[in-house]
Formats: C-alpha cells, sequence, structure tokens
C-alpha cells in the first residue's frame, strides 16, 4: 500500500471537516461543543479516578474527537454506494435496527470502524437510515416518491470517480483523500432549497414527516452531530441554564454509579428556512437539531434483554399514568449499580487488565481459574467495555421528538433485516460478537501479562 493514507486518518479528517461545517450551519451545535467540553472538564477535575481511569486507557484523547451523526436514506443505491463511501473511511456496518415497530418507517444500521485501535483513534460513527416506500399504503403517493427519488445523485461525480480509485488501487492517496474529505462534504450538506414544490412536499408530510424529509431535497443533510459527555445530567441542567431547549426526559437507562449502554438528550429541531420550486415558494421544514449522550459499558445479550424488559415495563407503568422518570426508577431498581455486580451476573462486558496479584512476590497463577475468580483474587481488574452501537427505542424517541411526528402504531409486518442487507451489499455485523471477541483478546492479553512477570513459585 504505498503512499496510502491510512482509513482512520481518513475518517478523523472527515468527521472533523463534517463538525466544522455543521457548525458553521448550525451554530447552536457550536454553544452545545464548549458545553460539553466544559463539563467534561468539570467532571475530570472533580473525579480523580475516572481521570486516571480514561488516561490509564488512552480513552481522553477520543473524548475530545467523539462524534455521531446521522442520515436519512431513500433508495437501496445510495445506501450501496454510501457503504463504500464509509468503507475508504474504515467504517462497517454493524447492527440492524428495525424502527417500523415505533411508527417510523425506515430500517438502520450504524457505520462504525470496529477495531480497538482504530476506535481510540476516532470511534466517528452514523447512524444511517433508509426509508421503506413499501410500508406506505397510499400507492399514488409511493410512486411519486420513488419517481422523485430516482431523478437524484446524492453523491458527486468526483467522489464517484475517486470512489472507484480505492476500490481499485485499495486505497487512496494524500491529494486523492483530501479532495475525497472534500466531495463526500457535498453529501452531508444541507440545501435550502426543496427539489419539489410545496404542495408535493405538503402531501408527502402527510403521510410521515420523515419521508418529506428524505423525498424532497437534493442530498441527506447531515441532522445532528453528537459529542459525548460524561455527565449528562450536569449537561442537561446546565442546556437549561443557559437558555438551550431541551428535551424533558433522557432517553436510555436511569442514573446510575456504573452507566450502562447510551443516554440521550436533546434540542428541539430548529424550523428552517426552505424555498420550494414553483411561485409562492417560501415555507419551512424541521430536520436537524442538537444532541448529547453518554455512553456507558456494552452488554451482553442477557444483559440486553434483562435491561429491554425493565425498559418495557417501565413503558407499560407510564402508559397507566405513572410519571415516567418515577416509572423508570421503580423498574431500575433491581438493576446492578456497580460493574462488579453486573460482571458477576453476567450482564455486562468487561476489558480484562492485570491486577495487583501479579505484582506480588511469591504468587503463583493457577491454571483452570475463571475469569471471575481471577478477579475475585486479584490477577484481574476489570473495566468498562464502551458501549459503541445505538439503540433503538431512544432512536425512535429522537426521531418522534424531533420531526415532530405524531406517536403512531407500529407498522405492520415489522423488520427485513434480508431485503435491508441486499440493499447495503453485505451483511451487517453483530455488536454482539464484536464486544465478546474485545473480551476475550483482553482477558488473553491480560493472562499473558501476569505470566509474563516471574513468578517466585512461593520457594
Ligand atoms: C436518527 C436518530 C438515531 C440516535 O442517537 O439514536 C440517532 C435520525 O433522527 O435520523 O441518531
Ligand atoms: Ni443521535
Amino acid at each position: 500500500m504505498p503512499n496510502h493514507v491510512h482509513p482512520d486518518e481518513i475518517r478523523s479528517n472527515f468527521s472533523s471537516a463534517l463538525s466544522d461545517m455543521y457548525k458553521t450551519e448550525v451554530p447552536l451545535y457550536g454553544d452545545l461543543l464548549d458545553l460539553v467540553a466544559d463539563t467534561n472538564r468539570r467532571v475530570l477535575q472533580s473525579d480523580s479516578t475516572l481521570m486516571h481511569a480514561m488516561e490509564e486507557s488512552d480513552q481522553l484523547h477520543r473524548l475530545n474527537v467523539e462524534r455521531h451523526g446521522a442520515v436519512r436514506l431513500g433508495t437501496a443505491a445510495e445506501l450501496e454506494t454510501l457503504r463504500r463511501v464509509f468503507a475508504v473511511m474504515g467504517m462497517v456496518p454493524v447492527g440492524y435496527y428495525d424502527l417500523s415497530v415505533a411508527g417510523v418507517p425506515v430500517h438502520a444500521t450504524a457505520f462504525r470502524p470496529i477495531e480497538e485501535a482504530s476506535l481510540r483513534r476516532n470511534p466517528f460513527r452514523v447512524f444511517t437510515s433508509l426509508l421503506r416506500l413499501e410500508l406506505i399504503d397510499n400507492a399514488e403517493l409511493r410512486g411519486e416518491a420513488e419517481k422523485i427519488l430516482a431523478r437524484r445523485d446524492i453523491f458527486t461525480g468526483r467522489c464517484r470517480e475517486l470512489l472507484d480509485v480505492a476500490d481499485a488501487e485499495g486505497g487512496l492517496n494524500l491529494a486523492q483523500s483530501t479532495e475525497f474529505v472534500q466531495e463526500v462534504l457535498e453529501t452531508f450538506r444541507w440545501h435550502s432549497e426543496a427539489t419539489v414544490d410545496v404542495q408535493t412536499y405538503r402531501r408527502l408530510r402527510s403521510i410521515h414527516p420523515l419521508i418529506a424529509d428524505v423525498v424532497c431535497f437534493k442530498g441527506p443533510h447531515i441532522n445532528h452531530l453528537t459529542p459525548r459527555v460524561l455527565d449528562i445530567d450536569d449537561a442537561q441542567a446546565e442546556m437549561k441554564a443557559r437558555g438551550i431547549k431541551a428535551k424533558t426526559d433522557i432517553e436510555g437507562p436511569p442514573r446510575n454509579d456504573c452507566p450502562v449502554l447510551l443516554r440521550q438528550t436533546s434540542f428541539l429541531a430548529l424550523d428552517e428556512p426552505i424555498r420550494f420550486v414553483g411561485d409562492a415558494a417560501h415555507g419551512t421544514h424541521t430536520a436537524r437539531f442538537g444532541e448529547i449522550e453518554q455512553r456507558g459499558c456494552a452488554l451482553t445479550p442477557e444483559g440486553r434483554m434483562r435491561y429491554d424488559g425493565l425498559l418495557q415495563s417501565a413503558l407499560a407503568d407510564t402508559a397507566q399514568g405513572t410519571d415516567r422518570a418515577e416509572a423508570m426508577r421503580k423498574a431500575f431498581e433491581q438493576w446492578p449499580n456497580s460493574l462488579h455486580a453486573l460482571f458477576s451476573e453476567g450482564l455486562a462486558f468487561v476489558r480484562f487488565l492485570p491486577g495487583r496479584a501479579h505484582l506480588e512476590q511469591g504468587r503463583k497463577l493457577a491454571d483452570g481459574l475463571s475469569a471471575q475468580a481471577l478477579v475475585d483474587e486479584g490477577w484481574l481488574q476489570i473495566e468498562a467495555l464502551v458501549y459503541e452501537d445505538f439503540l433503538p427505542v431512544s432512536a425512535a424517541g429522537i426521531f418522534r421528538s424531533n420531526l415532530g411526528a405524531e406517536v403512531r402504531a407500529g407498522y405492520e409486518g415489522g423488520g427485513n433485516r434480508a431485503e435491508f442487507e441486499r440493499a447495503l451489499g453485505t451483511a451487517v455485523r453483530s455488536e454482539f460478537s464484536l464486544y465478546e471477541a474485545a473480551q476475550e483478546r483482553s482477558l488473553a492479553e491480560a493472562l499473558k501479562a501476569c505470566h509474563a512477570v516471574p513468578q517466585t513459585d512461593g520457594a
């Protein structure tokens, strides 16, 4: 690979260029970045253990550049090409998200890096959804939407050329990669001109606001970019103090001493001026919003099942009239509040590190001990394996609160992963297998470190 720029480098350059573009497009996003940086500084100053742990595991650098974004695509061909674009940046599709159950006619995946070194360098991820026109009963409007989508090309000609170069040569050189980043930005840019007249926009919007958002514009404008905050309750309070209109509820699990998965809050979408085709063509459209998130520990399939069960019971209580925060608190009373408890119950994925025992004179590591025993006896320490993915229930809540969509019943028929993968041109990775493999690798490495220290064999 002579002269090829590493995909991690291209991804970092792209995520930073996108952040700069979004800052000029949505100045409130810049305010949010300041707020998050202030909060993170405060948290790290007041919690030296956390500061130290993050430094040790080389997590501080990524925190400052960590973002996720979201785009909504209209056709299978767009998804397939975007997959190739992200591949150049070392991002692959992980997970299948069916949002039809929540009344949003899309399914999605998360493009993200999967190697640990790449995640440490820059874990930039993009929630990428594909419109499912087949869920729309109105055949006439469905046909109209298809026709409009067939007319557009969301990628620049030069972007397509550079993709072919990258595929043929296995990468891009410095000049090509710089150009590539600029060309891909065009796909994510906001267009204040619609491609349709206001009547068409309104008709599509009346079926679902998301359909109008996907169909009526030249490209799939990035609709938010989310920085990672270390204490979301603190940040939420600070948003209020600074006069930013945040959502009332934080999505995700309630506050806990050991944060798990993902907790998110957003400020409301902007109502933005749009020029439609034809006369009397001024109107507005809401699509873009601000969001912040706190990331916690990844859960095992069993942990995830327990979490989803508790969440469902809280939602059922809320539907019965219990205050939402109270219902969540009650449902999660039985949820463990330390990493050790989560680990010993098999609910969380962890990273193993050599513990203190391996430095103690004269102690010998016995073979055949379980990971739990090795932790209990001090041979190994554990730390949280950060959750790198998304939560469909939160995502549906985010979609709804920002598109102004009424809460509607789910679409019938459920998800269609096979169809999504056909459109994508490849299978999506299983997030659980990735966490499992990371945990196993850390175990092997930690054990090697324990054995590497000369042991005096008690003699
Ligand atoms: C995507 C919403 C999903 C998240 O943080 O869960 C998402 C969208 O609104 O297009 O970004
Ligand atoms: Ni988001």
